[in-house]
């Protein structure tokens, strides 16, 4: 692939320590390079080819998402991967505040899944009631696009959630770039009709 012709794309992985964060990367960059990452991804992250795109994976940390690194690492972010652990309680209020605290830090178009990993161990909620939460996130969040379940087991799994988040998160940035440059030309004819004047 020519570098120019590739869409960048900037997805961060969040959500509790030990949710999975970090297996759930290193399992896509398997799957897509064939083989292990040396990379211990926290402050760093991965470029990745997948299909047009230029994907670079970042894994945030903690929850603290306005302290300075965590709040760099999301501030231009295309997609955002918001993990919980499908073997814990689920807890509402925690990924409630979190989503308003990433939607207010991360850039406008940003898109984001929610992601219940662990998906091979016991569910502590029902599958029913996990439904439930996920659309009561939806109808406050409408950059939340959907939910999935994920298990390092199970590779197509965790393959399946970065397709979408790519292919939604360049769609959503390819939209506001159109219309930014339509907005600019638009500007540039008024001044055009000024001059004429
Ligand atoms: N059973 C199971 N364990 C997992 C899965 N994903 C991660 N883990 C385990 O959960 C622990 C924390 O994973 P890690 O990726 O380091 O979490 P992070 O702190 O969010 O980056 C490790 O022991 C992983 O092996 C999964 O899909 N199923
Ligand atoms: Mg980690």
């Amino acid at each position: 692939m020519i570098v120019s012709d590739a869409i960048p794309v900037k997805i961060v992985v969040v959500g509790d320590s030990k949710v999975g964060k970090t297996s759930l990367i290193l399992s896509y960059i398997k799957q897509k390079v064939g083989r292990q990452s040396e990379s211990k991804l926290k402050f760093d992250y991965q470029i990745i080819e997948h299909e047009n795109y230029y994907v670079a994976v970042w894994e945030s940390i903690g929850q603290k998402y306005q302290q300075d690194v965590p709040k760099l690492i999301i501030k231009d972010a295309d997609g955002i991967i918001l993990c919980f652990d499908v073997n814990k309680q689920f807890n509402f209020k925690s990924i409630q505040s979190q989503m308003e605290i990433l939607v207010e830090q991360c850039p406008f178009q940003c898109q984001f899944l929610l992601v219940g990993t662990k998906k091979d161990l016991p569910y502590k909620n029902s599958e029913i009631e996990l439904q439930d939460y996920y659309n009561k996130l939806q109808s406050k969040f409408e950059s939340l696009r959907d939910v999935y379940f994920t298990s390092i087991s199970q590779e197509e799994s965790i393959m399946k959630v970065f397709q979408l988040i790519i292919k939604l998160s360049a769609e959503a940035k390819q939209n506001r770039a159109s219309s930014i440059n339509f907005q600019v030309n638009k500007q540039k004819q008024k001044e055009y009709v000024i001059i004429q004047k």
